[in-house]
């Protein structure tokens, strides 16, 4: 069971000394309990071992004995969903792409930030299965802290408000919409995904989703009328009456709404998935697929979404003018989906390298170069 004060665990994997103990130091501020392990045949021991579940595995590439690519193939047939953030100072494409058909996971370049870490390790723990949500919800109601977890998961909701970022056009630089993020005043759950955590593991993300849907109801009177505004759904949502019935009040609002959907897990845990997306279409949404790219929406799920947008996940992104072979993937995965009928956004533009390296290849941009998640319509 998680410790009272801790987010969650994380198995921290690393042959070198020094490097265990940064991360594990930025991971135990941010709340996270860590185990270590000095390589990938250790790693897999402590999981075996583990008393309970994992939220993430953060794994060096380069190590004795098995190294993070096979750790990544081993771990993946005893735990499926688990998540993997792989650390390595000279990312090498054919073995991101082999591991990414090995399972979920991302890449984090070394060195990092401690911000970069946190923030990464929070979305792949956000980012694991439904099953595995499901599970933690039911151990969480075991907990003995449960109702000091829920008053503040409540005090959250209640002080939550949206940020918006803009999207721009890549040819005119024109804002053509913006992506609502929640976020929340109560201290403790300032990180988005620590916030969206807790929802998940207290079994209240319906509760977190219409929530986000009478803020973001409330904020489009202010918005520009010609513009769209992107909403992320959270898988479970999907099996949420109240998101088709009449009560949702971004209905009246839902030709320019723009719903966010990510992980193929939501495809596969629910039975009628395609059935709850084909009905969201009727209702008026349009549909795009987040973080393609990021293991977690895969090649797969746009020809079972159809999406009218994908939106490129910022690990594609990150650097690519400096690396040919990222930059032909990534410019041929957006010219299938353009071919596929989808509208293309590249997420994550930080510089104008990023940008200039993508201005031909897609349709929208998004990112801190063009301006970064604020209150109202930034
Ligand atoms: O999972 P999703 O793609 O919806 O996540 C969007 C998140 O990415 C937001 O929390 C937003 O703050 C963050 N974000 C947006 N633009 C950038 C960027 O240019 N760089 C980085 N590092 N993060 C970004
Ligand atoms: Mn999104």
């Amino acid at each position: 069971m998680t410790g009272a004060r801790t987010i969650g665990r994380v198995l921290l994997i690393d042959d070198e000394p020094g490097i265990r103990a940064t991360a594990a130091a930025i991971l135990t501020r941010e709340g996270w309990e860590v185990a270590l392990a000095e390589n990938g045949r250790e790693g897999l021991a402590t999981v075996e071992r583990a008393a309970c579940e994992f939220d993430c595995v953060v794994s060096d590439v380069h190590m004795p004995e098995l190294d993070g690519h096979r750790f990544v193939a081993a771990l993946g047939e005893r735990v499926p969903d688990l998540p993997v953030l792989l650390m390595t100072a000279n990312p090498d494409l054919d073995g991101a792409v082999r591991a990414m058909e090995l399972g979920a996971l991302n890449y984090i370049s070394k060195p990092f930030t401690p911000e970069r870490l946190a923030s990464e390790v929070a979305r792949a723990a956000r980012r694991h299965g439904v099953a595995r949500m499901m599970k933690r919800a039911a151990a969480a109601a075991e907990a003995p802290d449960l109702a000091a977890q829920s008053a503040r998961l409540s005090r959250a909701l209640a002080t939550s408000w949206m940020a918006y970022q803009p999207l721009v056009d890549a040819t005119s630089g024109a804002v053509r919409a913006y992506e609502a993020l929640l976020r929340t005043d109560e201290p403790e759950l300032r990180r988005p995904d620590v916030f969206i955590a807790a929802a998940e593991r207290l079994g209240r993300v319906p509760e977190l989703g219409r929530t986000v849907r009478r803020l973001v109801a409330a904020d489009l009177a202010a918005a520009p009328r010609d513009v769209r505004v992107f909403v992320n759904l959270h898988p479970l949502e999907l099996a949420d009456e109240a998101l088709f019935g009449d009560a949702n009040p971004l209905h009246p609002s839902a030709a320019r709404i723009v719903i966010e959907l990510t992980e193929r897990a939501a495809l596969d845990a629910l039975a009628d998935a395609p059935r709850r997306v084909a009905e969201l279409r009727r209702l008026g949404y349009a549909i795009a697929l987040d973080d393609l790219g990021a293991g977690y929406a895969s090649i797969g799920s746009l020809a079972a979404v159809a999406p009218e947008v994908v939106k490129l996940d910022m690990g594609l992104i990150r650097n690519l003018h400096l690396e040919p072979r990222q930059h032909r993937i990534v410019t041929a995965i957006a010219t299938l989906c353009r071919e596929l009928g989808s509208e293309v956004v590249a997420e994550g533009i930080e510089t104008v390298e990023e940008q200039g390296a993508l201005a031909d290849h897609v349709d929208l941009f998004q990112g801190y170069l063009f301006g970064r998640p604020a209150r109202g319509f930034p």
